[in-house]
Parts: C-alpha cells; structure tokens; sequence
C-alpha cells in the first residue's frame, strides 16, 4: 500500500528542504518506498481533518491504511522497522541506531530550533543579544560534542543508518547561520548525506513543490 505524507503547501524555507516532511521523504526514498503527498495550507493544517490525524495540527502525518502516525521521529522509526536499509540487523547496532535517532531529536535538535526561534520570533525584544549568545553557546556545546564523538568515521556508528538520515536533516537547519564551518567533520558529514542518492530524490521532490515545476531526476 503506498503510503501518504502530508507537506507544507507552500513552505516558509523557499524549497531548502528544512521542513519536517524531508526526513520521512528521504527514508521513504532511502528504502525504496513510492508515496504520495497532501500538501496543505497552514489553516487546512488547523482545521479538524487535519487535527484528526495530528494533535497539534503540523506536518508532517503518515497514512498507510488504517495506520495515522505523526512526529517525524516516530515515522522514520515505522519506516525503518518495516523495510531493510535503515537499521542494522545486529540486535546491538541497532539498539545504538536508534540512541542516535532519539540523540539528533531530543538532544542536538532542541538547542538548535531554541536559537532558530529566538532568531525569527525575539529579535526585536531589549534582551536579543544577550539571550541569542546563550543560545548560540549552547548550540556550540553540542557541535563540539558532536563532532568529537564522530571525529573522521563516516556516519555515527559504522553504517549510514536512521540515525544519521535524522542528524544530517538536523544539522542542516544550521546552514543559514553558517556555524558548521567551524565544524569541518561536520560539514563534510552534512555533505556525504546530502550526496546519497536517496536524499536528492527527496529534495528534488521538495523543491518541486516550491518552484512548482517537477523533479529534475
Ligand atoms: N516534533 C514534530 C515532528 O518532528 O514531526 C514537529 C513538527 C513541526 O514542527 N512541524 C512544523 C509545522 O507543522 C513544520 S517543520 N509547523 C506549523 C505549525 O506548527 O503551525 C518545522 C519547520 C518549519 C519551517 C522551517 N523553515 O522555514 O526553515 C523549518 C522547520
């Protein structure tokens, strides 16, 4: 059965794929699942259609018979426990897989969108500067961590798993502030996943629906 995500209509990051529906596309593409798209307007994600299948009225949703999931984390997870390619087989490394998934969601994640949103929603308050340079800090702390953890190994343990497709979609949301240049091995990791194959259908396909023409592969 082919399962339906629900997307922005029209995203506010102009196509940069830093929305939450680009990291169940890109598993779905990482796995070789086909799917379709509902894109919806933010007051269509509010109404009662929408709110039936997600409480707090977001993106992204699953649908896939009678199964509705929301939380992206909770359906990369679905994904990845219902085809090969996103977990080990190894009762061990993929226990670790998924410490990485729910590390990128709930722990390098919230410092990030903590400073994102001060940036967007706060700059116009007396205490900006002060609080963004606490923000920004804590966001280094993490990088670091981060970065030593992973020094020169390609992925966070071993094989490129869903564990890293959810830290690389994370770490992208940095892009704009430019803070990973500091972060060579990083950087360098963002890269190798942004140059999977599966990752530039998924952008493809979000950048379609921004520019309105199709997918170029
Ligand atoms: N924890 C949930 C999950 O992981 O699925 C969070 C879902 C969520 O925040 N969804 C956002 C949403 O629906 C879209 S992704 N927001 C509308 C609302 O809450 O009313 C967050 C997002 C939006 C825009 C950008 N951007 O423009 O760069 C980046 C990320």
């Amino acid at each position: 059965m082919t399962p339906t995500i629900t997307a922005f209509e029209s995203s506010p990051d102009r196509g940069r794929g830093l929305a939450r529906d680009m990291r169940v596309r890109w598993a779905l593409e990482e796995v070789g699942q086909p799917y379709d798209v509902r894109l919806l307007s933010f007051s269509e994600m509010k109404e009662s259609a929408h709110r039936n299948l997600h409480p707090f009225g977001q993106i992204p949703t699953y649908e896939e018979g009678d199964l509705t999931l929301f939380e992206s984390g909770a359906i990369v997870f679905h994904i990845a426990e219902r085809h090969g390619g996103l977990l080990p087989e190894d009762a061990n490394a993929r226990a670790r897989a998924i410490a990485w998934m729910f590390a990128a969601l709930n722990t390098v994640e919230p410092p990030i969108v903590d400073r994102s949103m001060a940036v967007l929603l706060e700059h116009d308050k007396s205490w900006h500067k002060e609080r963004l340079t606490i923000l920004e800090d804590r966001v280094h702390v993490r990088l670091g961590e981060l970065s030593g953890r992973l020094g020169d190994a390609d992925w966070l343990d071993d094989a490129f798993s869903a564990g890293d497709l959810l830290m690389v979609t994370v770490l992208r949301r940095l892009n704009t502030w430019g803070v990973l240049e500091k972060y060579p091995n990083l950087s360098a990791y963002v890269a190798r996943g942004e140059a999977r194959p599966a990752y530039k259908r998924a952008f493809d396909a979000q950048l379609a629906v921004f520019t309105g023409k199709p997918p170029t592969s």
